[in-house]
């Protein structure tokens, strides 16, 4: 029998969790579901799983990753894809998320209709007494504010878009065009997709055991998502320009100070930065386009036109300087502006030009890695 509901809990690092997660869960629900884990962990969070598992009245699966990928936001979208009911809930493996609420958040669905039913501390009824410290609740709250005011139609029926509790209609989601990082998946769903939301109250609660994983590191890749939300991927590219021009004059300032030439500083500085810059696009802004066994050859593009680029730069400075009146640095500043475009156009349609033979839907799920593949999951 197919189940109604797919539960799908992200875990790291749970084990001491997950028995009463489960008793929890069976004891809320009275219509049939499954449970998919999807664990990353180090422990022995998967053999509890197993353990739990044997005694469940409902079917347990597990998704062991072996690679993972894109944290808890990978996890959950692995999740979703191993899924076969229509609606999927996805709730934190540590009963901050109460499974009693499941059936709240079912029904909401359908009596709404909505696509996405969100489990929200800020409705009425709902809270979240269960945030660490006065400290992590004031940027919950500031990052909600500033994230519903960067996605007004998107999340205009959502006070809560940073939850990591609700209900989705499997079908409603495009997985593909996902980009899952980081702990933030319902903004991400939100945002790529057209959907309706509801929303129901909920009492975020304690961490039933264990540690949380919420780190100054998910902060700051949750201000990247957002830029990749609001501004795409030029905005990762701008970010990485920006950061290569402040390192090099920091690099040429520091190579005079120690009494190189100035020309040869130069020279060094924008090789440096060139070579950071490939490094950091690749990592951050191309991940996804990156195919197998072209790393050098990306290379060899990228530095042959960033060289080529400085060298052409450079060059009609100089001559605009010399022939007419126009000040310098106004003409290297638009120079500046226009290289950066045709930077990105060529990064982005020759350097990371998406397989030839694939169509750009086909391109973004394989690349989103959402997928399970057998070599780097194990769904039973
Ligand atoms: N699969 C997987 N789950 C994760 C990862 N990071 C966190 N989680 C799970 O996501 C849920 C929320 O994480 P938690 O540490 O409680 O964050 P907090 O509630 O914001 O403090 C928990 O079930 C974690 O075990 C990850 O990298 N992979
Ligand atoms: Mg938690």
């Amino acid at each position: 029998m197919m189940p109604d509901v797919s539960i799908i809990v992200p875990t790291y690092n749970e084990a001491p969790n997950i028995a009463e997660l489960v008793s929890r869960i069976e004891r809320a629900m009275h219509d049939p579901f499954e449970i998919i884990f999807v664990d990353d962990s180090t422990d022995d969070t998967a053999h509890q799983i197993e353990h739990a598992a044997l005694s469940a009245r409902m079917p347990v699966r597990l998704i062991r990753r072996t690679h993972p990928h894109g944290g808890l936001a990978g996890a959950v979208t692995e999740g979703l894809a191993a899924a076969t009911s229509k609606w999927c809930v996805v709730m934190d493996g540590d009963l901050q998320h109460p499974p009693e609420a499941i059936p709240v958040l079912l029904q909401r669905a359908a009596d709404t209709r909505a696509d996405v039913v969100v489990g929200s501390r800020h409705v009425p009824g709902g809270s979240s007494t269960g945030l660490s410290g006065p400290l992590r609740r004031a940027i919950s709250e500031a990052s909600t504010v500033v994230t519903r005011a960067m996605f007004p139609t998107r999340l205009r029926d959502c006070a809560d878009p940073m939850s990591g509790f609700f209900a989705v209609r499997r079908e409603a989601v495009d997985l593909s065009l996902l980009k899952p990082r980081g702990f933030k998946i319902l903004l991400e769903i939100l945002v790529r997709n057209r959907l309706t939301v509801a929303e129901a109250p909920f009492t975020f609660g304690e961490r039933h055991a264990g540690q949380s994983k919420a780190s100054l590191r998910e902060g700051f890749w949750f201000l990247w998502q957002l830029a990749l939300l609001r501004f795409g991927r030029l905005s990762g590219f701008a970010v990485i320009g920006a950061l290569g021009a402040v390192a090099n004059l920091v690099i040429m300032a520091a190579l005079q100070a120690i009494n190189v030439w100035y020309v040869s500083a130069a020279i060094i500085a924008a090789v440096l930065t060139i070579i950071g810059n490939f490094v950091l696009l690749e990592r951050f802004v191309f991940h996804d386009l990156r195919t197998e066994g072209r790393l050098l050859t990306r290379f060899a593009q990228s530095f042959t036109y960033n060289g080529l680029e400085t060298l052409v730069r450079t060059g009609a400075l100089w001559a605009i300087v010399a022939l007419t009146a126009v000040p310098s640095i106004l003409t290297q500043a638009v120079l500046l502006g226009i290289g950066f475009v045709l930077r990105f156009v060529y990064h982005s349609r020759v350097v990371y030009r998406p397989e030839p033979g694939l169509t750009p839907q086909r391109t973004s799920a394989v690349t989103s890695g959402s997928i399970p593949t057998a070599r780097n999951s194990s769904v039973r």
